[in-house]
């Protein structure tokens, strides 16, 4: 595999040349070539960087040089070949073993470090004329530039080309290659002692009992994984509660797996009443768009999934009553609690001269009623206007002396 890195700091990339990397180097299995961008810059001071048009901190990366440095990497490598060029950022696609896996199959493959506030975004559309671009960030966390990353990426794909990693076994029993964590190791003495402390090896590494040793390894990797990174086993597993998720102001982006999940939370209503003629579901993205101007509308996601979504506004024919609407949880994550706090959370945003907060819900709907209640609201005592075959509840707001 061949590497080029665009730099301003070549000697920030001077570590490759160690370990593995480096005798992969030696061996012929990896070339890696580092470029200092000012050797493509023509003025006196070398200069790669500007002031931001439309102001701002800091600087930006001027076009001309990049586009330089690039075409020279480029033509200096076997004629019809072109590298995947990799432009390290934090507002990139994350960095995965999955990724890394990915992008070691290339034969070629270039990084470009921006600096400063970023590279002129024009460079990204240039060099998307010529070459496939990525760009790829570590994780959610800030670095001064893309050298960092650069080492990051290069030593994950580079011990996965064949002949880097000695065992190859090594490799497969490695944290994240099947999804889950590391079991944790341990070698001699098997009875350790430190600050009047004794601390054993578990027994059953020496058993000798290999079976047994694998089935407790491998429970070991499930504790952690789900103490550690819940988020890697199932996602409806890792969420607990209306914490563990992301909530948001609906936009018009959301409406389409609104549509969805409002289907699916809506069917035992239908099974319930018989009819699919009620609007949650004949409604879609149209009729849902209008609504986001007359009701205030949040949705919560998890792992990027639309999971629950509730409504809100003032009643436009009784601006003392505060009116929920299309509360919903995904089916799977129902019974965890979520559904109480998003109706606290829908309630606590009630305007203060608010004298009655006011849900509807189909009349044989006994879950939907039954959790209403035990969020303190009650029937109320008049037919529903929405539709016969439905009832209000309805409950005073919450006292808000206490709340400071
Ligand atoms: Cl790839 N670059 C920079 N500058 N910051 C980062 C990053 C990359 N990944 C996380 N933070």
């Amino acid at each position: 595999m061949r590497i080029d890195v665009v730099t301003i700091f070549p000697e920030y990339l001077a570590p490759l040349e160690l370990s593995l990397l480096g005798k992969a180097q030696r061996d012929g299995i990896l070339q890696i070539r580092v470029h200092d961008l000012r050797e493509v810059t023509t003025d006196r001071h070398r200069t790669v960087d500007d002031t931001p048009y439309g102001g701002g901190a800091g600087m930006v990366m001027k076009p001309e040089p990049w586009a330089a440095a690039l075409a020279r990497v480029c033509a200096d490598g076997p004629t019809g070949q072109r590298p995947v060029l990799i432009i390290p950022g934090p507002g990139g696609e994350r960095f995965t073993q999955q990724l890394a896996r990915e992008l070691a199959q290339e034969p070629w493959l270039a990084f470009a470090c921006g600096r400063y506030e970023g590279i002129d975004e024009r460079v990204y559309a240039h060099a998307a004329d010529h070459l496939r671009v990525r760009t790829i960030s570590l994780g959610d966390y800030v670095l001064n530039g893309g050298e960092v990353a650069v080492l990051a990426m290069v030593e994950a794909m580079g011990r996965l080309l064949p002949g880097v990693v000695g065992n190859a076994e090594s490799l497969v029993e490695e944290s994240h290659e099947d999804g889950l964590l590391e079991y944790p190791v341990y070698t001699k003495p098997a009875s350790w002692t430190r600050d009047g402390v004794t601390r054993e090896v578990p027994p059953v590494l020496l058993s000798g009992d290999h079976g047994a040793i694998a089935r407790w390894r491998h429970a070991q990797r499930l504790e952690r994984t789900a103490a550690r990174r819940p988020d890697l086993l199932a996602p409806a597993a890792a969420v607990g509660a209306l914490a563990d998720l992301d909530a948001a102001l609906a936009t018009p982006a959301d409406l389409p797996e609104l549509v969805v999940l409002t289907r699916a939370c809506w069917v035992p209503e239908a099974a319930a009443s018989g009819t699919f003629d009620f609007p949650p579901f004949t409604d879609g993205v149209p009729e849902l768009t209008a609504s986001l101007s007359e009701w205030t509308t949040y949705v919560w996601r998890a792992a990027g999934r639309l999971v629950a979504s509730i409504r809100v506004r003032r009643d436009p024919e009784d601006d003392r009553v505060w009116q929920l609407g299309r509360f919903m949880v995904a089916p799977d994550l129902q019974g965890r609690g979520i559904g109480q706090e998003i109706l606290t959370f829908a309630e606590s945003l009630a305007p203060r001269d608010v004298s009655t907060i006011w849900i509807n819900t189909g009349r044989v709907s006994e879950r939907n009623i039954r959790i209403y209640r035990k969020a303190g609201f009650r029937l109320a005592p008049w037919d529903s206007q929405v539709h016969p075959a439905t009832v209000d509840l309805i409950k005073s707001p919450r006292s808000r002396a206490d709340k400071g």
